[in-house]
């Protein structure tokens, strides 16, 4: 399908144009790039403060397909693939830097909008060659942010900022001897680029906070697909659609061999007694599993592996926690779920031969068939996640005129969660006579 006859060609031709200048004069979208961020960040001028936590990202831009082949297994769009993350949680006994790789890699592998009407519907990754667009001045904040840079493939940008409340202390003393609540507010270094998509634009951000806590968001802007009204001024329900991301991920956590994959839920029993279910994800094999949120449905990925400093030490994990108001079912397999897990080197012949999975619309054809048991095997973890954009005068124009308006920025994504990464409160330090206190106190808190 010609999909540009039915966007806004007159954008894509201006845009293609930048792009191809960009092209010339560099290779932007093939270079690896790598980011190494400690925290805390002081401001300018501020002496530089001791590094508690710190992230190391690399990441690639890979290349739009030109023709019907993907070269790197996607789909047709460009890619930002985050290719090696690791966290700093602090200091080993010996001082060392105590780092960890958390994931290998990481991408929005698909972005699918189906639209209420008309069965009109698109794979923005899958079947157009859309680029990622460059940022320029008007993308950052005069004020309000500790530091931005773009990156040298001129496409990512990072940027750290204050991330608020991050946790409140009520046992903290203080010099005069007193007991007063202690701040403490949590820095997050965010890393975002735009994926052009015809008439609308997706800003990719990804949230990297001081804790070890990951943000993954999409957010949909720029100018709507169809009209708010028709030819009699009536509002249509067919200009109204879904965005949905699907992101692809392989943890690490040190082996990720030795990973497993529990799904957790707030359950009750026969007496209605709540209690926390863990159980394996989809009885230890391949598949998909529903988000409930009656039971706040978490994915949890455990190392098999590598602990903590705790005592005792536990094994680490992150929690795959939705954000979300609502799941994507539409008449697509893929659709089914909204956490999937496969296998990254599957037993069957017929898929190793199709090569590494990395299509989001795929998973369901991939996994559902044959069904391969995830224990002692490396897993890959794909999650969905969609809004649902219900059109508005604030989408458009004053009479409705798509063109003369932009769709304000709307977001969907989902957290990952450290759960018993750190041995205690990150950054929590309790002094001697804070410690005596607690002890000569033990029902003080609560
Ligand atoms: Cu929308």
């Amino acid at each position: 399908m010609l999909v540009s006859s039915h966007r806004r060609p007159r954008a894509a031709f201006l845009m293609c144009a930048v792009a191809c200048l960009g092209v010339l004069t560099s290779s932007p979208e093939a270079r690896a790039e790598e980011i190494i961020q400690y925290f805390p960040v002081t401001v300018r001028g501020e002496p530089p403060a001791k590094r508690e936590s710190g992230w190391r990202i690399n990441w690639r831009i890979l290349p739009t397909a030109k023709d019907k082949i993907a070269q790197h297994g996607y789909g047709r769009a460009a890619v930002w693939e985050l290719q090696g993350i690791d966290f700093m949680k602090g200091y080993r006994p010996d001082g060392s830097e105590d780092w960890v790789r958390i994931l290998n890699r990481m991408a929005l592998a698909e972005m699918y909008v189906p639209y209420n009407q008309y069965k009109q519907e698109f794979f923005d990754i899958t079947n157009y060659d859309f680029h990622m667009t460059r940022p320029n001045p008007s993308f950052f904040p005069k004020a309000g942010i500790v530091s931005a840079r773009i990156h040298a493939d001129g496409v990512v940008a990072s940027e750290i900022v204050d991330d608020h409340v991050r946790w409140i202390d009520n046992n903290h003393i203080n010099q005069r001897g007193e007991v007063e609540d202690k701040v403490l507010r949590g820095q997050v270094l965010v890393l975002w680029a735009t994926f052009f998509s015809e008439n609308y634009r997706y800003v990719l951000r990804y949230g990297f906070a001081d804790d070890g806590t990951i943000t993954v968001r999409v957010g949909g802007t720029a100018e709507n697909f169809f009209q708010l009204y028709d030819k009699k001024g009536v509002s249509h329900d067919y200009a109204t659609h879904l965005h949905m991301g699907g992101w692809r991920m392989e943890f690490n956590l040190g082996n990720p061999r030795t990973n497993t994959v529990e799904m957790i839920e707030r359950d009750h029993d026969q007496n209605g007694r709540p209690f926390t279910n863990r159980r394996p994800f989809n009885n230890g094999r391949e598949g998909g599993e529903i988000w409930d949120p009656a039971k706040f449905s978490v994915l949890r990925i455990t190392s098999g592996q590598t602990k903590n400093r705790a005592e005792p030490p536990r094994l680490i994990a992150y929690t795959l926690k939705p954000v979300r108001s609502g799941s994507v079912r539409t008449k697509q397999d893929f659709t089914k779920a909204d956490f999937w897990v496969s296998r990254l080197q599957p037993d069957d012949p017929a898929r190793v031969q199709r090569g590494l999975e990395l299509r989001f619309i795929d998973v369901a054809k991939n996994v559902l068939p044959k069904p391969e048991p995830l224990q002692g095997k490396p897993v890959v973890i794909w999650h969905q996640a969609g809004l649902n954009h219900i059109v508005r005068n604030e989408d458009y124009g004053v009479s409705g005129r798509k063109e003369e308006g932009a769709a304000i920025n709307s977001w969907t994504g989902f957290d990952l969660v450290p759960s018993n990464l750190w041995h205690r409160t990150p950054f929590l330090d309790r002094s001697e006579a804070m410690q005596r206190r607690a002890d000569d106190h033990p029902h003080h808190t609560r």
